[in-house]
Protein backbone atom coordinates (compact mmCIF):
# COMPACT_ATOMS: atom_id res chain seq x y z
CA UNK A 1 0.00 0.00 0.00
CA UNK A 2 0.91 3.38 -0.47
CA UNK A 3 2.58 5.97 1.99
CA UNK A 4 -0.61 8.16 1.31
CA UNK A 5 -3.13 5.16 1.92
CA UNK A 6 -0.97 4.14 4.90
CA UNK A 7 -1.20 7.97 6.38
CA UNK A 8 -5.14 7.89 5.96
CA UNK A 9 -5.10 4.46 7.26
CA UNK A 10 -3.62 5.41 10.34
CA UNK A 11 -5.85 8.33 10.98
CA UNK A 12 -8.92 6.88 10.11
CA UNK A 13 -7.84 4.05 13.10
CA UNK A 14 -6.73 7.20 15.54
CA UNK A 15 -10.51 8.35 15.10
CA UNK A 16 -11.75 4.76 15.63
CA UNK A 17 -10.37 4.47 18.67
CA UNK A 18 -11.20 7.52 19.97
CA UNK A 19 -15.17 7.38 19.02
CA UNK A 20 -15.08 4.08 20.08
CA UNK A 21 -13.24 4.77 24.00
CA UNK A 22 -15.15 3.51 26.54
CA UNK A 23 -16.55 6.53 28.98
CA UNK A 24 -17.15 5.51 32.38
CA UNK A 25 -18.45 7.62 34.87
CA UNK A 26 -15.96 8.57 37.40
CA UNK A 27 -17.01 7.20 41.10
CA UNK A 28 -17.51 8.82 43.46
CA UNK A 29 -18.94 11.80 42.36
CA UNK A 30 -20.27 14.56 43.89
CA UNK A 31 -23.65 12.30 45.29
CA UNK A 32 -25.35 14.79 42.48
CA UNK A 33 -24.06 13.65 39.34
CA UNK A 34 -20.83 11.50 37.94
CA UNK A 35 -18.94 13.40 35.53
CA UNK A 36 -17.40 10.88 32.53
CA UNK A 37 -13.86 10.03 31.92
CA UNK A 38 -13.68 11.55 28.54
CA UNK A 39 -15.72 14.34 25.95
CA UNK A 40 -18.42 12.72 24.26
CA UNK A 41 -18.03 14.83 21.21
CA UNK A 42 -14.42 16.59 20.17
CA UNK A 43 -13.54 18.26 16.51
CA UNK A 44 -11.89 14.96 16.07
CA UNK A 45 -15.17 13.31 16.53
CA UNK A 46 -15.87 14.84 12.83
CA UNK A 47 -15.66 12.80 9.49
CA UNK A 48 -12.18 12.67 7.73
CA UNK A 49 -14.35 12.86 4.77
CA UNK A 50 -15.42 16.32 5.84
CA UNK A 51 -12.12 17.44 6.50
CA UNK A 52 -9.60 15.71 3.92
CA UNK A 53 -10.15 15.73 0.00
CA UNK A 54 -9.86 11.96 -0.25
CA UNK A 55 -8.05 11.79 -4.10
CA UNK A 56 -4.58 11.52 -3.76
CA UNK A 57 -4.81 13.09 -7.42
CA UNK A 58 -5.89 16.11 -6.06
CA UNK A 59 -4.36 16.14 -2.44
CA UNK A 60 -1.29 14.45 -2.71
CA UNK A 61 -0.14 15.71 0.94
CA UNK A 62 -3.18 13.88 2.41
CA UNK A 63 -4.10 17.85 3.54
CA UNK A 64 -6.97 18.65 6.35
CA UNK A 65 -8.04 21.42 3.37
CA UNK A 66 -11.20 22.18 5.63
CA UNK A 67 -10.50 22.00 8.95
CA UNK A 68 -12.75 21.83 11.85
CA UNK A 69 -12.20 23.87 15.18
CA UNK A 70 -14.50 23.10 17.68
CA UNK A 71 -17.59 21.06 18.59
CA UNK A 72 -19.56 22.03 21.53
CA UNK A 73 -22.96 23.05 22.58
CA UNK A 74 -25.04 20.61 21.51
CA UNK A 75 -28.87 20.00 21.67
CA UNK A 76 -30.08 16.17 23.08
CA UNK A 77 -33.14 14.51 22.00
CA UNK A 78 -33.53 10.51 22.35
CA UNK A 79 -35.81 9.07 19.78
CA UNK A 80 -36.58 5.39 19.70
CA UNK A 81 -34.23 4.49 21.96
CA UNK A 82 -31.25 6.20 19.99
CA UNK A 83 -29.48 8.95 21.57
CA UNK A 84 -29.24 11.87 19.48
CA UNK A 85 -26.76 15.53 19.36
CA UNK A 86 -27.13 18.32 17.61
CA UNK A 87 -23.93 19.52 17.61
CA UNK A 88 -22.30 22.87 17.18
CA UNK A 89 -19.42 22.49 15.02
CA UNK A 90 -17.36 25.22 14.12
CA UNK A 91 -15.04 25.15 11.15
CA UNK A 92 -11.38 26.91 11.02
CA UNK A 93 -13.12 29.71 8.80
CA UNK A 94 -15.21 29.93 12.69
CA UNK A 95 -18.55 29.52 11.09
CA UNK A 96 -20.73 27.14 12.96
CA UNK A 97 -23.12 24.89 11.72
CA UNK A 98 -25.73 22.05 13.31
CA UNK A 99 -24.89 18.44 12.85
CA UNK A 100 -26.41 15.31 14.12
CA UNK A 101 -24.33 13.12 16.26
CA UNK A 102 -25.57 9.57 16.97
CA UNK A 103 -25.47 6.38 19.34
CA UNK A 104 -26.96 3.92 20.92
CA UNK A 105 -25.33 4.94 24.18
CA UNK A 106 -26.06 8.29 25.75
CA UNK A 107 -22.41 8.81 27.01
CA UNK A 108 -19.95 6.98 24.48
CA UNK A 109 -19.90 5.94 21.11
CA UNK A 110 -21.17 8.80 19.01
CA UNK A 111 -20.88 9.26 15.16
CA UNK A 112 -21.47 11.86 12.86
CA UNK A 113 -24.16 11.77 10.28
CA UNK A 114 -22.87 11.99 6.84
CA UNK A 115 -23.83 15.30 5.83
CA UNK A 116 -24.21 18.68 8.35
CA UNK A 117 -27.46 19.99 8.52
CA UNK A 118 -27.89 22.42 5.34
CA UNK A 119 -30.71 24.63 7.81
CA UNK A 120 -32.79 26.18 6.23
CA UNK A 121 -32.62 30.51 5.60
CA UNK A 122 -35.29 32.93 5.92
CA UNK A 123 -34.94 35.81 3.48
CA UNK A 124 -32.55 37.53 5.61
CA UNK A 125 -29.85 34.85 5.99
CA UNK A 126 -28.06 34.35 9.37
CA UNK A 127 -24.44 34.72 9.28
CA UNK A 128 -23.68 32.32 12.20
CA UNK A 129 -25.96 30.02 13.58
CA UNK A 130 -25.22 28.11 17.45
CA UNK A 131 -26.51 26.78 20.40
CA UNK A 132 -29.67 24.93 19.21
CA UNK A 133 -32.05 23.44 21.53
CA UNK A 134 -34.43 20.09 20.44
CA UNK A 135 -37.46 19.91 22.13
CA UNK A 136 -40.03 17.65 21.74
CA UNK A 137 -43.39 19.77 22.08
CA UNK A 138 -46.96 18.14 22.24
CA UNK A 139 -48.52 19.97 19.11
CA UNK A 140 -46.49 16.32 17.60
CA UNK A 141 -43.03 18.64 16.12
CA UNK A 142 -39.61 18.47 17.16
CA UNK A 143 -38.50 22.32 17.26
CA UNK A 144 -34.53 23.60 17.07
CA UNK A 145 -34.21 26.72 19.13
CA UNK A 146 -31.13 28.59 18.27
CA UNK A 147 -29.30 31.68 17.51
CA UNK A 148 -28.91 33.17 14.66
CA UNK A 149 -26.47 36.11 14.62
CA UNK A 150 -26.42 38.71 11.38
CA UNK A 151 -23.99 41.82 11.31
CA UNK A 152 -25.59 44.84 13.43
CA UNK A 153 -26.88 47.28 10.54
CA UNK A 154 -26.56 50.18 12.56
CA UNK A 155 -22.94 49.50 13.51
CA UNK A 156 -20.33 52.35 12.82
CA UNK A 157 -18.04 52.46 9.71
CA UNK A 158 -15.04 50.55 10.44
CA UNK A 159 -16.86 48.36 13.25
CA UNK A 160 -16.94 44.48 11.55
CA UNK A 161 -17.91 42.81 14.55
CA UNK A 162 -20.63 43.99 16.31
CA UNK A 163 -23.56 42.01 15.67
CA UNK A 164 -27.41 40.92 16.31
CA UNK A 165 -28.30 37.97 17.75
CA UNK A 166 -31.94 36.64 17.28
CA UNK A 167 -34.40 33.51 17.88
CA UNK A 168 -34.24 31.31 15.26
CA UNK A 169 -36.63 28.69 15.20
CA UNK A 170 -36.94 25.40 12.32
CA UNK A 171 -38.85 22.46 13.00
CA UNK A 172 -39.15 18.17 12.04
CA UNK A 173 -40.09 15.38 12.78
CA UNK A 174 -37.14 13.16 12.02
CA UNK A 175 -33.84 15.17 12.41
CA UNK A 176 -33.77 15.13 8.60
CA UNK A 177 -36.06 17.59 6.63
CA UNK A 178 -36.36 20.68 8.48
CA UNK A 179 -38.66 23.88 8.33
CA UNK A 180 -37.43 27.20 8.68
CA UNK A 181 -40.13 29.59 10.62
CA UNK A 182 -39.94 33.22 10.97
CA UNK A 183 -37.10 34.45 13.96
CA UNK A 184 -39.09 34.78 17.41
CA UNK A 185 -40.37 38.45 17.83
CA UNK A 186 -40.37 39.83 21.08
CA UNK A 187 -39.58 42.98 22.71
CA UNK A 188 -36.09 43.24 23.39
CA UNK A 189 -33.63 44.06 20.36
CA UNK A 190 -31.53 40.95 20.60
CA UNK A 191 -32.00 37.50 21.78
CA UNK A 192 -30.08 34.16 22.94
CA UNK A 193 -30.66 31.03 24.81
CA UNK A 194 -34.23 30.81 23.09
CA UNK A 195 -35.60 27.88 24.26
CA UNK A 196 -39.86 26.54 24.10
CA UNK A 197 -41.06 24.96 26.56
CA UNK A 198 -42.67 21.43 25.84
CA UNK A 199 -46.05 21.82 27.08
CA UNK A 200 -48.70 24.18 25.99
CA UNK A 201 -49.66 27.11 28.66
CA UNK A 202 -52.77 28.10 28.91
CA UNK A 203 -53.58 27.06 25.30
CA UNK A 204 -50.16 29.00 23.90
CA UNK A 205 -46.66 28.35 23.02
CA UNK A 206 -44.68 28.95 26.22
CA UNK A 207 -40.80 30.95 25.42
CA UNK A 208 -37.80 31.12 28.10
CA UNK A 209 -35.91 34.03 26.51
CA UNK A 210 -32.88 36.12 27.01
CA UNK A 211 -33.73 39.90 26.91
CA UNK A 212 -30.97 41.75 26.18
CA UNK A 213 -30.06 45.26 25.15
CA UNK A 214 -26.18 44.56 23.37
CA UNK A 215 -24.84 41.51 21.59
CA UNK A 216 -22.03 40.25 24.83
CA UNK A 217 -23.73 42.83 27.13
CA UNK A 218 -27.39 42.21 28.58
CA UNK A 219 -27.85 45.91 29.84
CA UNK A 220 -30.55 46.79 31.30
CA UNK A 221 -32.02 43.56 29.76
CA UNK A 222 -30.81 40.29 30.92
CA UNK A 223 -32.13 37.28 33.39
CA UNK A 224 -34.59 34.39 31.95
CA UNK A 225 -37.29 35.34 30.52
CA UNK A 226 -40.88 34.07 29.84
CA UNK A 227 -43.32 35.06 27.12
CA UNK A 228 -46.36 33.02 25.57
CA UNK A 229 -47.09 33.29 21.88
CA UNK A 230 -50.64 32.06 19.93
CA UNK A 231 -48.29 30.11 17.44
CA UNK A 232 -45.25 29.16 16.16
CA UNK A 233 -45.31 30.51 12.92
CA UNK A 234 -45.06 33.10 13.45
CA UNK A 235 -43.68 33.20 16.98
CA UNK A 236 -44.42 36.92 18.86
CA UNK A 237 -43.81 37.26 22.29
CA UNK A 238 -46.05 40.87 22.88
CA UNK A 239 -44.83 40.76 26.78
CA UNK A 240 -41.73 39.08 28.58
CA UNK A 241 -41.52 39.02 32.06
CA UNK A 242 -38.40 37.97 33.92
CA UNK A 243 -38.11 34.32 35.80
CA UNK A 244 -34.82 33.86 37.07
CA UNK A 245 -32.73 38.01 36.93
CA UNK A 246 -29.47 38.48 37.41
CA UNK A 247 -28.42 38.80 40.77
CA UNK A 248 -25.26 41.29 42.12
CA UNK A 249 -22.62 38.77 44.09
CA UNK A 250 -23.99 35.38 42.81
CA UNK A 251 -22.66 33.27 39.93
CA UNK A 252 -25.29 34.91 37.89
CA UNK A 253 -24.34 38.47 38.43
CA UNK A 254 -23.58 38.98 34.61
CA UNK A 255 -26.32 37.18 32.80
CA UNK A 256 -27.62 33.63 33.08
CA UNK A 257 -29.57 32.03 30.14
CA UNK A 258 -31.73 28.80 30.15
CA UNK A 259 -30.17 25.56 28.95
CA UNK A 260 -32.14 22.29 27.65
CA UNK A 261 -36.26 22.84 27.98
CA UNK A 262 -37.22 21.98 31.78
CA UNK A 263 -37.78 18.64 32.90
CA UNK A 264 -41.72 17.67 34.10
CA UNK A 265 -41.09 16.60 37.37
CA UNK A 266 -43.97 15.69 40.04
CA UNK A 267 -42.55 18.47 42.40
CA UNK A 268 -42.48 20.98 39.09
CA UNK A 269 -40.41 22.30 36.07
CA UNK A 270 -36.89 21.36 36.80
CA UNK A 271 -34.18 23.47 34.98
CA UNK A 272 -30.76 23.29 34.62
CA UNK A 273 -29.04 27.05 32.89
CA UNK A 274 -25.99 28.55 33.06
CA UNK A 275 -25.04 31.45 34.56
CA UNK A 276 -21.86 34.10 34.04
CA UNK A 277 -20.26 36.15 36.66
CA UNK A 278 -17.13 38.67 36.19
CA UNK A 279 -13.59 37.78 37.06
CA UNK A 280 -10.12 39.79 36.85
CA UNK A 281 -9.48 36.79 33.89
CA UNK A 282 -12.43 37.62 32.10
CA UNK A 283 -16.15 35.90 32.31
CA UNK A 284 -16.49 32.68 33.99
CA UNK A 285 -19.53 30.69 32.65
CA UNK A 286 -21.09 27.84 35.14
CA UNK A 287 -24.06 25.63 35.29
CA UNK A 288 -26.76 26.16 37.58
CA UNK A 289 -30.43 24.00 38.19
CA UNK A 290 -33.65 25.82 39.85
CA UNK A 291 -37.35 24.55 40.32
CA UNK A 292 -40.44 26.30 38.38
CA UNK A 293 -43.85 25.94 39.61
CA UNK A 294 -45.73 23.16 37.86
CA UNK A 295 -48.71 25.58 37.18
CA UNK A 296 -46.76 28.02 36.61
CA UNK A 297 -43.32 27.34 34.44
CA UNK A 298 -42.31 31.35 35.12
CA UNK A 299 -42.59 31.11 39.31
CA UNK A 300 -39.44 30.12 40.80
CA UNK A 301 -40.30 27.67 43.76
CA UNK A 302 -37.03 26.16 44.59
CA UNK A 303 -33.08 28.10 44.10
CA UNK A 304 -30.62 26.39 45.01
CA UNK A 305 -27.17 28.74 45.99
CA UNK A 306 -24.62 28.25 43.26
CA UNK A 307 -23.01 25.98 40.86
CA UNK A 308 -24.32 22.44 39.76
CA UNK A 309 -21.18 21.96 37.66
CA UNK A 310 -18.18 24.42 37.05
CA UNK A 311 -15.55 23.91 35.19
CA UNK A 312 -12.73 21.53 36.32
CA UNK A 313 -9.13 20.49 35.29
CA UNK A 314 -8.94 20.71 31.19
CA UNK A 315 -12.70 21.92 31.16
CA UNK A 316 -11.09 25.37 32.32
CA UNK A 317 -9.10 25.32 29.06
CA UNK A 318 -10.00 26.13 25.17
CA UNK A 319 -11.04 28.77 22.62
CA UNK A 320 -13.18 30.71 24.84
CA UNK A 321 -11.85 29.44 28.87
CA UNK A 322 -13.58 29.30 32.23
CA UNK A 323 -16.78 28.39 30.87
CA UNK A 324 -19.14 25.48 31.18
CA UNK A 325 -22.30 25.96 28.71
CA UNK A 326 -25.64 23.32 28.55
CA UNK A 327 -28.03 23.60 25.84
CA UNK A 328 -28.85 19.54 25.59
CA UNK A 329 -29.81 17.17 28.16
CA UNK A 330 -32.06 13.75 28.14
CA UNK A 331 -34.46 12.40 30.70
CA UNK A 332 -35.10 9.26 29.81
CA UNK A 333 -38.36 7.85 31.03
CA UNK A 334 -36.68 4.98 33.33
CA UNK A 335 -35.72 8.54 35.60
CA UNK A 336 -32.06 8.82 34.18
CA UNK A 337 -30.57 12.18 33.14
CA UNK A 338 -27.71 12.95 30.67
CA UNK A 339 -26.74 16.89 30.76
CA UNK A 340 -24.86 17.68 27.80
CA UNK A 341 -22.40 20.45 28.52
CA UNK A 342 -19.15 21.84 27.04
CA UNK A 343 -16.38 23.22 27.66
CA UNK A 344 -14.42 26.50 26.94
CA UNK A 345 -16.11 26.59 23.49
CA UNK A 346 -14.31 23.91 22.98
CA UNK A 347 -15.57 20.28 23.44
CA UNK A 348 -18.72 18.40 24.47
CA UNK A 349 -18.69 16.64 27.77
CA UNK A 350 -21.62 14.41 29.44
CA UNK A 351 -22.96 14.54 33.56
CA UNK A 352 -25.06 11.52 34.25
CA UNK A 353 -27.40 11.70 37.21
CA UNK A 354 -31.52 10.77 37.95
CA UNK A 355 -34.58 13.13 38.61
CA UNK A 356 -35.02 11.88 41.73
CA UNK A 357 -31.38 13.10 42.45
CA UNK A 358 -31.52 16.40 40.83
CA UNK A 359 -34.90 16.88 42.67
CA UNK A 360 -33.75 16.03 46.16
CA UNK A 361 -30.34 18.41 44.61
CA UNK A 362 -32.78 21.41 44.00
CA UNK A 363 -35.51 21.04 46.90
CA UNK A 364 -33.14 20.40 49.48
CA UNK A 365 -29.95 22.42 49.05
CA UNK A 366 -30.40 26.15 50.76
CA UNK A 367 -30.65 29.14 48.92
CA UNK A 368 -28.25 32.46 48.58
CA UNK A 369 -27.92 34.33 51.59
CA UNK A 370 -26.47 37.12 49.33
CA UNK A 371 -23.92 37.93 51.99
CA UNK A 372 -20.98 36.00 53.75
CA UNK A 373 -21.93 36.07 56.76
CA UNK A 374 -25.52 34.61 55.66
CA UNK A 375 -23.41 31.63 54.10
CA UNK A 376 -21.25 30.86 57.08
CA UNK A 377 -25.11 30.67 59.61
CA UNK A 378 -26.28 28.20 56.61
CA UNK A 379 -22.82 26.08 56.91
CA UNK A 380 -22.46 26.43 60.77
CA UNK A 381 -25.69 24.94 60.96
CA UNK A 382 -24.43 21.78 58.92
CA UNK A 383 -21.30 21.48 60.47
CA UNK A 384 -23.22 21.27 64.07
CA UNK A 385 -26.01 18.64 63.42
CA UNK A 386 -22.43 16.82 61.49
CA UNK A 387 -20.49 17.66 64.37
CA UNK A 388 -23.38 15.72 66.60
CA UNK A 389 -23.58 12.80 64.27
CA UNK A 390 -19.60 12.27 64.41
CA UNK A 391 -19.68 11.69 68.36
CA UNK A 392 -21.28 7.64 67.37
CA UNK A 393 -18.84 5.12 66.87
CA UNK A 394 -19.94 4.19 63.38
CA UNK A 395 -18.34 7.73 62.14
CA UNK A 396 -15.10 7.07 63.81
CA UNK A 397 -13.21 7.25 60.64
CA UNK A 398 -14.22 10.86 60.16
CA UNK A 399 -11.02 13.04 61.52
CA UNK A 400 -11.99 16.17 63.18
CA UNK A 401 -9.88 18.88 61.64
CA UNK A 402 -10.02 21.41 64.65
O1 LIG B 1 -18.57 31.84 25.02
C1 LIG B 1 -19.40 31.37 26.03
C2 LIG B 1 -20.86 31.32 25.55
O2 LIG B 1 -21.25 32.64 25.22
C3 LIG B 1 -22.58 32.80 24.81
O3 LIG B 1 -23.45 32.62 25.90
P1 LIG B 1 -24.28 33.88 26.45
O4 LIG B 1 -25.32 34.11 25.44
O5 LIG B 1 -24.86 33.57 27.78
O6 LIG B 1 -23.29 34.97 26.53
C4 LIG B 1 -22.98 31.86 23.68
O7 LIG B 1 -22.45 32.37 22.50
C5 LIG B 1 -22.47 30.46 23.87
O8 LIG B 1 -22.52 29.80 22.63
C6 LIG B 1 -21.03 30.41 24.36
O9 LIG B 1 -20.71 29.08 24.73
Amino acid sequence: MSNWMEQLKSLAEKQELLINRPNPAIVPGNGIYYRHENPVVTAEHAPLYWRYDLNPETNPHLMERIGVNAAFNAGAIELDGKFYLMVRVEGVDRKSFFAVAESDSPTEGFRFWDYPVLLPETEDPDINVYDMRLVKHEDGYIYGLFCSERKDPSAPKGDTSSATAQGGIVRTKDLKTWERLPDLKTPSPQQRNVVLHPEFVYGKYGFYTRPQDGFIDTGAGGGIGWGLSESMNPAVVPHESIVDEKVYHTIKEVKNGQGAAPIKTPKGWLHVAHGVRNTAAGLRYVIYAFMTDLNDPSKVTHSPAGHLIAPEGIERIGDVSNVVFTNGLIARENGEVYIYYASSDTRLHVASTTVDKLVDYVTNTPEDGLRSRASVETRSKLIASNLELMNRPEYAFLKRQG
